[in-house]
């Protein structure tokens, strides 16, 4: 029985990282005089390390021109991390990232039914307000039965500490909901509480090899290339067939 759909957000909700984040932390590090600039391909390797400020200090371990202390380090990181929030949610308040396709349907959908929806992500709480109040309207919260982001779960994905706090607060357990992801980090992190995920393969995370996923495909705004495959009338991803994928497995767990 399917009670909830918990989101993650960057990759997931909206293509957030290339043209987001990554704009945002250039503009952080020219606003601070500092001379590092992050291409996009330079980006999707530091996307390894999640939580924007641990990516920062990621960087500059491996820069010689980064301070020597790692009190100063430290300090630069959360200067230069404030910064990309603000400069980021310009970006998002300028209307520049839109909801992914299917998106909004598959929001509809759990609406209709009676599916509670909830965010989990390793983002910090702004961020999520701000894409989400673009898209949404300011009362977007009111759809959400819980919202856990960085501030309530520091340990960032892989870390499954933000899928437990959603299991607690919505009060279920993991066979009754399912969580939408782009990246492994977000698949192993909900796989370690028995989470099944359904993988929305996203610009950084196009095509990975993801043997836990209840299903996974480059879209919910289509029905095509998805593993298992989706009902051949499928437009989008709905959340009929996200239920459809759920029994599945289930019914293969009873007959083995
Ligand atoms: C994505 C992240 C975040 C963002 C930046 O989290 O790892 O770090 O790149 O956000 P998720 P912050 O996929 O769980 O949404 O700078 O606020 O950390």
């Amino acid at each position: 029985m399917l009670k909830a759909l918990l989101w993650d957000v960057d990759g997931t909700l909206a293509e957030t990282e290339r043209d987001g984040h990554r704009v945002a932390f250039n503009r952080a590090f020219a606003t601070a005089g500092v001379p590092w600039r992050w291409d996009e391909a330079y980006y999707g390797e530091l996307l390894q390390v999640s939580g924007g400020r641990e990516r920062l200090l990621h960087d500059m371990s491996r820069r010689a021109d980064a301070p020597d202390a790692q009190q100063e380090r430290v300090a630069l990181a959360a200067q230069l991390h404030g910064l990309k929030n603000s400069f980021y949610e310009e970006i998002v308040r300028g209307g520049e990232l839109r909801l992914r396709a299917g998106v909004s349907e598959l929001f509809a959908d759990c609406l209709q039914a009676g599916v509670r929806l909830a965010i989990a992500t390793t983002t910090s709480g702004g961020n999520v307000e701000a894409l989400l109040g673009q898209h949404l309207g300011s009362a977007w919260r009111s759809q959400f039965a819980a919202v856990l982001c960085a501030e309530e779960a520091p340990r960032k994905k892989p870390d499954p500490q933000v899928y437990q706090l959603a299991l607690a607060q919505l009060q279920l357990r993991p066979q009754e909901v399912v969580a939408m992801e782009d990246a492994p980090a977000g698949v192993m992190a909900a796989g370690a509480v028995d989470i099944k995920v359904v993988v929305a393969h996203s610009y950084y995370f196009p095509a990975p090899a993801y043997g836990r996923a209840l299903a996974s495909g480059p879209s919910l705004g289509s029905g095509a290339g998805w593993q298992p495959r989706a009902a051949v009338s499928a437009q989008r991803i709905t959340l009929e067939q996200i239920v459809r994928w759920q029994k599945r497995t289930a019914g293969e767990r009873r007959a083995s």
